[in-house]
């Protein structure tokens, strides 16, 4: 038998054509003699093709190879498909895993957002709290200052009625004085006066507007401090001068401590020189200013004189008489009242008699814009707590507190009572007083007493 060599294209024609020869086969059973067999080779056939000679009954239940073949095919395809499932089941479970886990994830972040939540809820009552708080802080506020405003407005008024009701005591103080004296002239008691007749002399403007009193300040303390009037200087003072205006004329020009010696005094003595003040050369016989040093004082301290040279002090009257006589002075009054206004009464001539005389006083005519008031003491004798020399029936030093040139008693003394504040309260008009400016009741601030030669 001989099996013709084919063409891998030839043996697929023949195997597409095998099925119609078979039909043919089975209508002529008896023509058919073969049977075919087609090997076809995954590669190219180079060789001869083998083909069985058995017969085809006989091969009828045999497994092929290409049998075989198939089933392994099919078995590849199904282990394929087994592997491709297992591999979709592997990521179907880590799908599932990671639904769980994102589950677990929303549960968790559910419970943050419901915490968030309420701590939020909580923040906003709180804040609510706060603002509360602070708006009833706010009103407490506006309702202390609105409180504070209205103190403010009833002290000032109470301050207008005391101001008002000081300038009335000031003047009611003068009329109860008469009205004593008319009732002891009804009555005819003949009882020691009790004090001299007060000042009437009521000017329309009180010069302050503050009204406190204060108790004088310690008489001692003066004399811890400062240069004594009668020890000798020890940081040697320019002098000895005539008096303060030969010591500007010697070219010092500076205020303060010189050591004078008038001429026909024993010894020199310590006093203040003004330059400041109209040309200067003025030397200070008086001066006030802090209540530091008791005016209230006898016969031989108004003599020598007291006080501190840098501070409160009275030059003597042995002195202020041999620097007065030494040839024609005039005399400047400064008055400074508790608002700091200054007001001058200057005298054309001043002098003092000797002591033999008690040491008068002789003044010349008046200028100036705090009143004439010195001019009712003109001519008087100085008098001073054991030594009256005053027209009244008692004794004015004891009723104004210091030695001066008392009349009955007079319209000024600047060497009473220092009292802080301006107006003050007392029986007695004992202040330091100047009646035309302030009248009675008011105590200056500060006063000097100043002379100088008539140029
Ligand atoms: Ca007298």
């Amino acid at each position: 038998e001989h099996i013709p060599t084919l063409s891998a294209s030839q043996l697929l024609e023949k195997m597409l054509e095998a099925p119609s020869r078979r039909k043919r086969g089975v209508e002529d059973e008896d023509s058919v003699k073969c049977s075919y067999t087609f090997l076809v080779p995954e590669k190219k056939i180079t060789g001869p093709i083998c083909a069985s000679s058995m017969a085809p009954g006989d091969d009828k239940d045999r497994v092929t190879r290409l049998d075989i073949a198939d089933v392994r095919d099919v078995l590849s395809r199904q282990r394929r498909e087994i592997e491709m499932l297992q591999l979709m089941v592997d990521v179907d479970g880590g799908l599932v895993n990671e639904v769980k886990l994102l589950r677990k994830e929303s549960r968790n972040m559910n419970s943050r957002v419901t915490q968030l939540y309420t701590q939020l809820l909580h923040e906003i009552i709180r804040k609510r709290d706060n603002s509360l708080d602070q708006a009833r802080l706010e009103n407490r506020i506006l309702n202390a200052t609105a409180e504070m405003l209205r103190l403010a407005a009833r002290y000032k008024e109470l301050e207008m009625r005391f101001s008002a009701l000081a300038a009335v005591v000031n003047n009611q103080s003068v009329l109860i004085h008469e009205l004593e004296e008319q009732c002891l002239r009804t009555y005819g008691r003949h009882e020691p006066p009790a004090g001299p007749p007060l000042v009437q002399v009521v000017p329309e403007n009180l010069p302050v507007n503050t009204f406190t009193n204060e108790i004088q300040r310690d008489h001692n303390r003066g004399f811890a401090r400062g240069s004594r009037m009668d020890s000798i200087p020890t940081s040697s003072p320019l002098g000895p001068f005539r008096d303060c205006y030969q010591a500007l004329q010697a070219g010092h020009s500076t205020s303060g401590m010189y050591l004078l010696k008038a001429d026909g005094s024993e010894r020199p003595t310590q006093a203040w020189c003004e330059h400041g003040l109209d040309n200067g050369g003025w030397t200070v016989i008086q001066r006030r200013r802090d209540g530091s040093v008791n005016f209230f004082r006898n016969w031989e301290g108004y003599k020598v004189g007291f006080g501190n040279i840098d501070n409160e002090y009275w030059l003597g009257l042995e002195n202020i008489y041999n620097l007065a006589r030494q040839g024609d002075y005039r005399l400047m009054v400064e008055l400074e009242d508790w608002v700091g206004k200054k007001v001058y009464a200057e005298y054309s001539s001043f002098r003092l008699e000797s002591e033999s005389e008690f040491y008068r006083l002789r003044l010349g005519t008046y200028q100036g814009n705090a009143g004439n008031s010195l001019i009712s003491h003109n001519g008087k004798p100085f008098t001073t707590l054991d030594r009256d020399k005053d027209a009244f029936s008692g004794n004015c030093a004891h009723f104004h507190k210091g030695g001066w040139w008392y009349n009955a008693c007079g319209q000024t003394n600047l060497n009473g009572v220092w009292y802080s504040g301006g107006v003050y309260r007392s029986r007695f008009q004992d202040g330091i007083f100047w009646a035309d400016y302030g009248g009675g009741f008011y105590s200056l601030k500060a006063v000097r007493m100043m002379i100088r030669p008539i140029d």
